[in-house]
């Protein structure tokens, strides 16, 4: 093992940027710091080890501790795992948070924050409006909670900042805190 792992989670609603940041984020590890990242997202997650999981508060409790314990692995393996999920309760968070504490693994909260306003007009799959004209029924933040994270490591708003400069502002963590 040649470099430290650590787990990079970021939570947020639907459209609040996650994903976006996550592979601006892993871009620049890679091709500028040449460390090996991993990003769990919903397309390598939902679709295979989770594909009998839907959207009930315990099917996402249940998905949310799976991707807890594979993002874990990741960070012992040395690698960075950049994990995107709306993770909406909070005490699903903490325990992902616990089982990296446990195994002395880094593990930095992103709260990726956007008013559910600018999430809705975002809109890029449609499914707010679908949640709107009840095509999709619990959909987070519209008939589903979202529980904001009471301690972050990172809070990046944005509608206010552009994506370099939150990537640029996670990378400052991850310097300061010696965990790069
Ligand atoms: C929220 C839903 C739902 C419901 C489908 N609620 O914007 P997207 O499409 O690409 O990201 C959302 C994704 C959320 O999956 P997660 O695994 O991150 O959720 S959780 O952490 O709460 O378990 C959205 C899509 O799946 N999607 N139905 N009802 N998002």
């Amino acid at each position: 093992k040649n470099q430290n792992g650590c787990t990079v989670w970021f939570t947020g609603l639907s459209c609040s940027g996650k994903t976006t940041l996550s592979f601006a984020l892993e871009e620049y590890l890679v091709k500028t710091r040449r460390i090996s990242t991993y990003t769990l997202d919903g397309d390598n997650i939902r679709h295979g080890l989770n594909s009998n999981l839907g959207f009930s508060p315990e099917d996402r409790t249940e998905n949310i501790r799976r991707i807890g314990e594979v993002s874990k692995l990741f960070a012992d393996s040395g690698i960075v795992c950049l994990s995107s999920f709306i993770s909406p309760y909070h005490a699903d968070r903490q325990r992902v948070r616990d089982i990296h504490q446990k195994f002395g693994l880094p593990f930095v909260e992103v709260y990726v924050k956007a008013p559910l306003e600018v999430c809705e007009q975002r809109d890029v799959k449609g499914l707010y409006k679908k949640a709107r004209s009840g095509l999709i029924k619990d959909f987070t933040a519209i008939h589903s909670k979202y529980e904001e994270p009471a301690n972050p490591e990172i809070i990046l708003e944005t509608s206010k900042f552009s994506i370099s400069d939150c990537v640029q502002k996670i990378i400052n963590y991850l310097d300061q805190n010696k965990i790069l």
